[in-house]
């Protein structure tokens, strides 16, 4: 499972739930009974998996009876498709046992769907395994499926209290497995504390699982029967609610459409738009069960997984990016107008004009020829350097010229095609090989060419993009051998309608299996690489930024969401796509900021960036035909409203920074969805147009052209304005927010203390600022608040006890902080102050660590203090009193 679906159990007791299918392509379709129904039993979702194996199909051909008539009495919305794989007609459908019955609805129900009590699986007596139970099942009337398989091993293991872990294999043949590098956790769930019951219906073979507390189904698998064939998969279920979400990666809304969609999971270089696949794949889905109450369903063909890395402080900053900043000089132009025009820049980057004709580990004599010079007079701005890492590798430099592709050779790091020889695609240098990341040996190789280019050009961060794999031409260039792999009985609804489309052969070869299983793991795997490479070469924490992913990659790298176009829509979109990748446990993600595709308007820049202000991975990046977009090509007011996001996103890094830690280790989200925190109001169920940080922050961005305020919601409670403080008391209610483009509306919940530092033009002298706090306190006068501290970038300083935790605490007019953890990474810095939000009136004094204070302001009608000119050391226990 996710990590991150843990951690939601004791936010939102949910119930963490996930079904272990050998699959590696999914497509989903789920349908509402009449299209919005409130009838919630109606729901369903079908999982059709793609399952690979060997030799050529053989066509079955199985007498199944006719069905009854009143085996054939089921309501359009309780239809479950009986032909997923294609169209078929009366006659077809008959043959398969199934009920055909024809409706007007486009899309809606299908017209071929199976009867009552379809022929499946029968399941056998239960005996206990090692972590929970195991049974077979057992198949006596084939399918109709080409290849099915008639028996199947059952594993069910209570993992946790919350967490219920299903796994049904093939127990007869060596089925390809994903084993996603990462921790397992080993656990047994205490029987009494267990949240769920399962319960089975043996013949056909389906289970029910219940949430004990309000005996509420979330997962009925008896609906329709479960199919296991060789390149085919599918499991059935009804839903609890219809509010889905997840199932990424895909351009929707945060809840699903479930009027008979189907989302596809297959990776592939696409520009987001509607009704796609897109660059990465996470079979998970929460759905919210409108009490309050939500579970979350992962489907893996492997074991759990790790939580998120812990970012570099200095990733947090801000990134800087275009395609087509030509040579090194150029590069540094930027740098300096950045600084010139005093805008915060921690990162700066480089695209693919830096590589000797577009070749990794390469960079041109000409126009690059100096970038390790540049790279150190970046780093002595106290700021980092990444560029762009493709994948793909030359094939056709001239042999002994170019010793990633001759030494990739000699140590066979490459995937094969069907025949044996090195597949051969095409990308931005050309003809090219592409690494099997799946093998060590490949791994190894990657660090050494890692290794030598970094002692040559000391980046801070790569950048790995094409890793869907994408490539120019289908398959390879020599095209793709005809086979099952390349022609499934079923190809799911992928872009271009080949598997190979835009991609690699399936039938290619890597260490570990066929591309057709291991296609969506491709970006995960050359994440994996890429950031263990990087740790060994750095000692530091690694900072891999990657386009295509799946289940497992916030371990190893941050996400961004591909080439999104410059305009409104995109800006709206990318919310959901943040909120989404949360999530799936990548809380380390964003999108361009100002867009990608197309050329900007200031406006809309400007908007961006004060959105971008609360990515958590905030890179302003552009394609290579379009106007800049960096701050300070834009007017003096843009510009000053750039500037302004900027520094307010740089004063939150401390709390931003304590988020990740507890992603880190305790699986929490960063940027979080409004139900997270309030999942008993329903306002807050399908809101995607504003998002949380932690459940402090409320962001509520402007989206739209020409707007100058803002209808925002506020949950039920008293939140604050954290540019003036000023309170807003909400019964949960829609306000319509002033939002000039100087503005983003941030506001702060009561009862929280959000620590902060003040800005600067990088994080390597923010982190030296004093730090302040701003305190919003609750209806009774309290608030709590906390802090992760250490060095920024050390490997392991969590697991290595190598950091500051201080907890901030307010009531009864007095603040306390309390060091829990303190290891060095505080001293010498000091709280330099505080604005208290909610002070009911004019304290006469203020007292700190025992001595009067003398620098301090209250204001009457927003109810402010501001306390400043504090030097208190933050490794020490303070004290602040405002005496009333
Ligand atoms: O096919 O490296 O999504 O961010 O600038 C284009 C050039 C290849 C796609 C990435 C984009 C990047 C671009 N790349």
């Amino acid at each position: 499972m996710t990590s991150n679906s843990v951690s939601l159990f004791f936010l939102f007791f949910l119930l963490c739930f996930y079904v272990h299918l050998f699959h590696n392509e999914v497509t989903l379709v789920k349908s509402v009974r009449g299209g919005k129904s409130t009838n919630l039993a109606q729901e369903r979702l079908f999982v059709n998996v793609i399952k690979p194996q060997n030799s050529s199909q053989v066509k079955r051909v199985v007498e199944f009876p006719l069905p009854s008539v009143h085996e054939c009495i089921v309501s359009p919305g309780s239809r479950f498709d009986c032909g997923r794989d294609r169209l078929l007609s009366r006659a077809e459908c008959e043959d398969r046992g199934c009920c055909f019955s024809p409706l007007p609805l486009s899309p809606g129900p299908p017209w071929c769907f199976y009867p009552h009590m379809y022929p499946g699986y029968r399941l056998g007596p239960f005996s206990p395994t090692e972590r929970g139970q195991a049974a077979t099942l057992t198949r006596e009337t084939p399918s109709y499926l080409p290849k099915d398989v008639s028996t199947l091993s059952l594993e069910v293991m209570e993992l946790n209290a919350d967490c219920l872990h299903l796994t049904v294999k093939d127990p007869s043949s060596q089925r390809y497995e994903v084993q996603i590098p990462g921790v397992v956790p080993q656990s047994k769930a205490d029987a009494a504390e267990v949240l769920y019951t399962i319960q089975y219906q043996h013949n056909p073979f389906g289970f029910i699982v219940q949430r004990k507390s309000n005996r509420r189904v979330i997962m009925d698998t008896t609906v329709a029967p479960l199919l296991f064939a060789d390149q085919y998969l599918q499991l059935s279920t009804m839903l609890a609610s219809t509010l889905v979400s997840g199932l990424g990666e895909h351009y929707t809304t945060l809840i699903l459409d479930l009027n008979w969609t189907s989302l596809t999971f297959w990776n592939r270089d696409m520009a987001p738009h509607a009704d796609v696949n897109l660059y990465g794949s996470h079979p998970f889905y929460i759905v919210q069960e409108e009490d309050g109450f939500a579970h979350g369903v992962f489907l893996l063909n492997s074991n759990a997984i790790g939580y998120p890395m812990m970012p570099p402080y200095w990733s947090l900053g801000f990134h800087l990016c275009r395609w087509g900043y030509t040579t090194t000089n150029a590069t540094r132009r930027v740098v300096q107008h950045m600084h010139e025009a005093n805008i915060p820049l921690d990162v700066q980057w480089n695209d693919l004009d830096y590589a000797s004709e577009r070749r990794v580990f390469t960079f041109d004599p000409l126009r690059f020829g100096d970038l390790p010079e540049m790279v150190e007079e970046f780093h002595k701005r106290g700021m980092k350097y990444i560029l762009i890492l493709d994948p793909g590798i030359s094939s056709t430099s001239p042999p002994g010229t170019y010793p990633p592709f001759d030494d990739g050779l000699r140590r066979d790091v490459f995937i094969k095609n069907a025949t044996g020889h090195v597949l051969i695609g095409k990308v931005w240098p050309g003809p090219t090989a592409f690494p099997d990341f799946t093998n060590p040996e490949t791994r190894v190789w990657w660090d050494d060419f890692i290794k030598n280019f970094h002692s040559k050009v000391p980046v801070d961060g790569l950048w790995i993009d094409m890793n869907e794999p994408a490539s120019f031409v289908q398959g390879s260039v020599d095209g793709c051998p005809d086979s099952d792999l390349e022609n499934p009985p079923y190809t799911p609804r992928v872009v271009g309608r080949q598997l190979n489309s835009g991609t690699l052969c399936m039938s290619a070869q890597q260490k570990l299996s066929t591309h057709y299983n291991l296609h969506n793991l491709y970006g995960l795997t050359e994440a994996y690489a890429t950031h263990r490479a990087l740790m060994n070469i750095q000692q530091t924490r690694p900072f891999v930024l990657s386009r295509s992913s799946f289940p497992g990659i916030g371990q190893f790298s941050a996400v961004w969401t591909g080439d999104v176009r410059s305009d409104w829509e995109q800006l709206r979109y990318s919310i959901l796509a943040v909120l989404q990748f949360s999530l799936f446990g990548v809380p380390l993600v964003g999108a361009d900021v100002c867009g990608f595709g197309g050329n900007t308007t200031e406006e809309l820049c400007v908007r961006w960036m004060q959105l971008g202000a609360f990515y958590p991975f905030m890179r302003n990046h552009n394609d290579k035909p379009n106007a800049p977009q960096e701050p300070y090509v834009f007017g003096q007011k843009a510009q000053a409203a750039m500037r302004s996001a900027l520094n307010l996103r740089y004063s939150l890094l401390p709390f931003l920074y304590t988020l990740f830690h507890h992603a880190h280790t305790s699986a929490d989200t960063v940027a979080r969805p409004l139900f997270m925190e309030f999942p008993t109001d329903p306002n807050c169920w399908t809101i995607d147009h504003q998002f949380l940080w932690g459940s402090s922050l409320l962001i509520s961005p402007v989206l739209d052209e020409g707007v100058v305020e803002l209808v925002a919601y506020l949950p039920p409670g008293t939140w604050y304005s954290l540019q003036n403080g000023q309170p807003f008391y909400s019964n949960g209610q829609y306000l319509l927010l002033p939002a000039p483009l100087d503005t983003i509306n941030v506001h702060v919940r009561e009862g929280h203390i959000v620590p902060r530092q003040e800005p600067a033009l990088t994080t390597t002298a923010s982190r030296l600022n004093p730090f302040f706090l701003t305190v919003a306190l609750s209806a009774g006068g309290w608030a709590w608040g906390d802090m992760f501290w250490d060095d920024g970038d050390s490997l392991d300083s969590f697991e290595m006890q190598k950091y500051c935790y201080v907890v901030f605490i307010v009531g009864q007019s007095q603040m306390i902080s309390e060091p829990i953890k303190l290891n060095g990474a505080l001293d010498g810095l000091v709280l330099g102050g505080l604005q208290v939000f909610g002070v009911l009136s004019a304290p006469r004094y203020v007292i700190a660590n025992g001595e009067k204070v003398q620098d301090y302001t209250y204001h009457t009608d927003t109810m402010v203090l501001t306390v400043t000119g504090l030097t208190l050391p933050m490794s020490e226990v303070f004290t602040v009193q405002w005496i009333l």
